[in-house]
């Protein structure tokens, strides 16, 4: 598969502004694969991918993890906003065969990031946070160390996103609680 292909793909299952949204953060990835030393194919094609599930009914991704162990049921205890990564995940992989591990987990955990983080993971989150199309309080920060520091970039958008939640009296999955803890050694050494 290459990034004409995916693209195609989630054109189909995507509203126009979400493909929009889509190629927008290709193209961050794109940039951020550049700097970091990323494989451009995977990046490219992770970033494409990585909202495949976004407009499956709730419900429908609620039986998929139900039925499928390989996903964590504790997802369910959480807002259904966290579902679409680690389906579309396992939906590409059975839908359209999409097989290479580092691309499907750059998808997994595009919305919550976890502990120990590869360089595809953080190009893909850092990327559709920072796709020039969002606009929300804290961003700048995060879009100037972006380019000068992988790490702390999604360091920055893990504690904003934190932040945001807590504000808004909201639960935080694990995994976002970890990665930012994780970044947090990781900075500092
Ligand atoms: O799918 P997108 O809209 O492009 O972006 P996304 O996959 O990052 O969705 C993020 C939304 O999920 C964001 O508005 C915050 C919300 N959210 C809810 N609970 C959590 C969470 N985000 C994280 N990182 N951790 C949570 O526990
Ligand atoms: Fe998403
Ligand atoms: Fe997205």
């Amino acid at each position: 598969m290459d990034v004409v292909e995916a693209l195609k793909i989630v054109k189909k299952a995507l509203t126009i502004e979400r493909y929009e949204h889509t190629e927008r953060v290709v193209d961050t990835a794109r940039k951020l694969a550049n700097i970091y030393n990323e494989d451009m194919e995977k990046a490219e094609i992770a970033a494409a991918l990585h909202d495949y599930a976004k407009y499956r009914d709730p419900n429908e991704l609620k039986r998929w993890i139900l039925r499928e162990k390989g996903l964590p049921k504790d997802l369910l205890q959480y807002h259904h906003e966290l579902w679409h990564g680690p389906v579309g995940a396992y939906l590409l992989r059975v839908e359209h065969d999409v097989t290479t591990t580092s691309i499907l987990d750059a998808i997994t955990y595009h919305t919550t990031g976890r502990a120990n983080m590869t360089t595809l993971d953080k190009i893909i989150f850092l990327a559709d946070y920072i796709e020039p199309g969002r606009n929300f309080p804290g961003l700048e920060e995060v879009r100037n160390e972006a380019w000068k520091d992988l790490d702390k970039g999604c360091y920055l958008a893990l504690k904003n996103t934190i932040m945001f939640l807590m504000n808004k009296n909201q639960p935080i999955y694990p995994n976002t609680f970890q990665a930012y803890n994780d970044l947090n050694k990781r900075i500092k050494e």
